[in-house]
């Protein structure tokens, strides 16, 4: 069975209990419950795991391979600013679906840049929670036989 790994990075364990107005009121929580549903619906195995720390994110990206055949990666604040993870994505032979609950694009201009989209298969943002299902399905697409 397809099996995906959706990694998130620093501060997203704080979502819904602070700044509801920019991220909601949705917990972490509820988020892998819900991608747990989607994933029971699609028939694929899923792996949800969050980090606050840069190294533990490239851990985890580098142990993907071989357990995963794919990765949703939400890397927070990271997005911005990691090499490291940008390199870590481009040594393992990985579809990653990036993703943000906000649109980052029309927010702060330091948020427009992304490290991680030139080595993610795409990027969706600005659909909040609902997001993370949109990415298991955008993923699971490329990972289905005959894909193109
Ligand atoms: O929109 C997204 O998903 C982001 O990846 C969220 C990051 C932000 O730095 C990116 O630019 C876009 C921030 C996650 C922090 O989440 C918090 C949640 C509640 C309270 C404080 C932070």
């Amino acid at each position: 069975m397809t099996s995906i790994l959706i990694l998130n990075g620093p501060n997203l364990n704080l979502l819904g209990r602070r700044q509801p107005e920019v991220y909601g009121r949705t917990t972490l929580a509820e988020i892998e419950s819900r991608c747990r549903a989607h994933a029971a619906a699609i028939g694929v195995d899923l792996a949800f795991a969050q980090s606050n720390h840069e190294g533990a994110l490239v851990d985890a990206i580098h142990e993907a391979a071989g357990r995963h055949d794919g990765i949703v990666l939400n890397a927070g604040a990271y997005t911005h600013t990691s090499v490291a993870l940008m390199d870590a994505i481009a040594g393992v032979d990985l579809p990653v679906v990036e993703l943000h609950l906000s649109n980052i694009h029309a927010r702060e201009a330091f948020r427009h840049k992304s490290y991680i989209a030139p080595v993610a298969a795409g990027q969706i943002c600005g659909f909040g929670p609902r997001g993370y299902v949109l990415a298991m399905d955008a993923l699971a697409g490329l990972l289905a036989p005959g894909a193109s």
